[in-house]
């Protein structure tokens, strides 16, 4: 191969590096990243959800800290979902229709907003109603963008 031509081809893989993965080292690292995210996140929700369903004892304190904790945990997936980062249990869908993915991730993270907010009151009936809206957030995204 001409110099020239391993010039430019290391140029090409670096502008395609530069945007497709971000701060990512490739698309696994991604993958990885926002399952990791959603493993606690879900863990973090459920712990909130168990308090719902009267199968936990509410503590303010301590239901505050998780509703806090998914909250900021909801900004951190999308960098890794992007272009050239396919895979995992992400659907084709992510990046064929991205608007509207954004716009269901958009939806949880308002969503969340809402039950943290709720939990920081410490008043239980919104929390009920919040929690229950976030998990229909959640579901509504996985519905159309989530392998099963
Ligand atoms: C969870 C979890 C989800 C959502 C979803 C809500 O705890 O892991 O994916 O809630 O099941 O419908």
């Amino acid at each position: 191969m001409k110099l020239s031509k391993i010039v430019l081809s290391a140029a090409a893989l670096l502008t395609i590096n530069g945007s497709a993965f971000a701060q990512f080292q490739n698309a696994e690292k991604a993958v990885e990243y926002r399952q990791s995210v959603f493993t606690v996140m879900s863990n973090h929700f459920g712990r909130i959800g168990a308090v719902v369903k009267g199968e936990a004892p509410f503590n303010k304190d301590e239901l505050a800290k998780n509703a806090a904790i998914v909250a900021m945990l909801s900004n951190l997936p999308w960098q890794a979902f992007g272009p050239g980062t396919e895979g995992g249990k992400a659907k084709p869908e992510v990046w064929s229709d991205n608007a509207k993915f954004k716009s269901a991730s958009e939806k949880m993270q308002l969503a969340v907003a809402d039950l943290n907010k709720a939990a920081q009151s410490g008043d239980l009936d919104n929390i009920k109603k919040t929690f229950g809206a976030a998990g229909q957030a959640c579901k509504a995204c996985h519905d159309d963008f989530k392998k099963k």
